[in-house]
């Protein structure tokens, strides 16, 4: 069995923990395509929070309480960069998360694409499942906002960490998308895929800019497989993160029925062919899509991977 999973950061990794569980159970294979909208340089770096997210919690070396970045960190380039008053002062990068950064950053610099940097990474941290960028190219979300500096967009990172997005936004735009190309194997594995399925993470900057990859999003919904969405969104709200917000930007309710209906029924042009919500959202409808209930927090492996199976019953 082939299982490709759509997925961003922090929501989209702890899924894949339940998906590599149960593929190990299984002998299935799997691929997970990933969100680049996040990456930014930084000091002459180059950064992918969700791309790093998926590696590091498959590698077992994230810190769980922040969910991004390092286990153990320690924040001396940080602390060093503010003494300079080095900006932005907003973002910091831990120290062992420079390494990262520094390598990658070196490869980009000697022509690698990104896929093949991220390879070389997954090296190292064996994440069990194969790992594309959902494309070599740039695609950086922006968001536009009005301030007292007047209409402009700034980087999704600013957005998020610098404003904590509290700042009136008119929507997000996916700054490259139009030129950009699906990484190589992306369109490969969804053509050859026995399922499609989304994992529980942002739809609105996680999920559309992967899909904002010219035929991308074809791939998926011209495959053969069936794609099934998992809802992020449990009894009205994200369990963590910024979805409400970005879901308030788009002007769709914050609920597994507008996030479903946000995607739509794949005969109808949409994507979906089946959605699983939680029990507390039991009874939620999207016309064409059929929608099951089942336990959705993440809270281990084990739990995690009885959601994917539930996921998979939908097929
Ligand atoms: P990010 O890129 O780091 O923001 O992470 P993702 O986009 O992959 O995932 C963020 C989403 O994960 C948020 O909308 C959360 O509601 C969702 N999420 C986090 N933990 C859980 C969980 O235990 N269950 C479900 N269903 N969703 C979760
Ligand atoms: N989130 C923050 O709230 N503050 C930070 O300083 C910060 C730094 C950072 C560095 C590397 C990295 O991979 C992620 C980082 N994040 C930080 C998380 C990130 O902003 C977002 O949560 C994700 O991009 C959303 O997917
Ligand atoms: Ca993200």
């Amino acid at each position: 069995m082939r299982i490709v999973v759509l997925t961003g950061g922090i929501g989209g990794a702890r899924f894949l923990l339940g998906v590599r569980a149960y593929a190990r159970e299984v002998g299935a294979e799997v691929t997970a395509v990933v969100n680049v909208g996040d990456d930014l340089l930084l000091h002459g770096l180059k950064v992918c929070p969700d791309l790093d997210s998926v590696l590091y919690t498959l590698g077992g070396g994230a810190d769980p309480e922040r969910g991004w970045g390092r286990a153990g960190e320690t924040w001396t380039v940080k602390n060093e960069l503010a003494a300079y008053g080095a900006e932005p002062s907003w973002f910091g990068l831990g120290d062992k998360d420079v390494a990262t950064h520094l390598v990658r950053t070196q490869m980009i610099n000697a022509g690698y694409p990104l896929s093949q940097v991220t390879e070389a990474l997954a090296a190292r941290w064996q994440p069990g499942v194969r790992l594309l960028p959902a494309t070599d190219d740039r695609l950086e979300t922006h968001a536009v906002v009005t301030d007292e500096q007047g209409r402009r967009a700034i980087h999704f990172q600013e957005w998020w960490v610098r404003y904590r997005a509290d700042v009136p936004t008119d929507r997000f735009v996916f700054v490259g998308a139009d030129a950009a190309k699906p990484a190589p194997g992306v369109v490969e594995a969804l053509a050859a895929a026995d399922v499609v399925l989304i994992a529980p993470s942002n739809p609105v900057v996680s999920i559309a800019p992967v899909l904002a990859v010219p035929g991308l999003r074809d791939a998926v919904v011209g495959g053969p497989a069936p794609v099934i969405g998992v809802s992020p969104i449990i009894g009205g709200a994200p369990v963590r993160g910024m979805a409400d917000r970005c879901l308030a930007v788009l002007g769709v309710e914050c609920s597994a029925a507008g996030v479903g209906g946000l995607y739509g029924a794949r005969p109808a042009g949409g994507l979906l062919d089946g959605w699983l919500v939680a029990p507390e959202d039991e009874g939620t409808v999207v016309p064409d899509v059929t929608v099951r209930a089942a336990p959705l927090r993440m809270t281990d492996e084990a739990a995690t991977a009885a959601m994917v199976r539930a996921a998979l019953e939908l097929m």
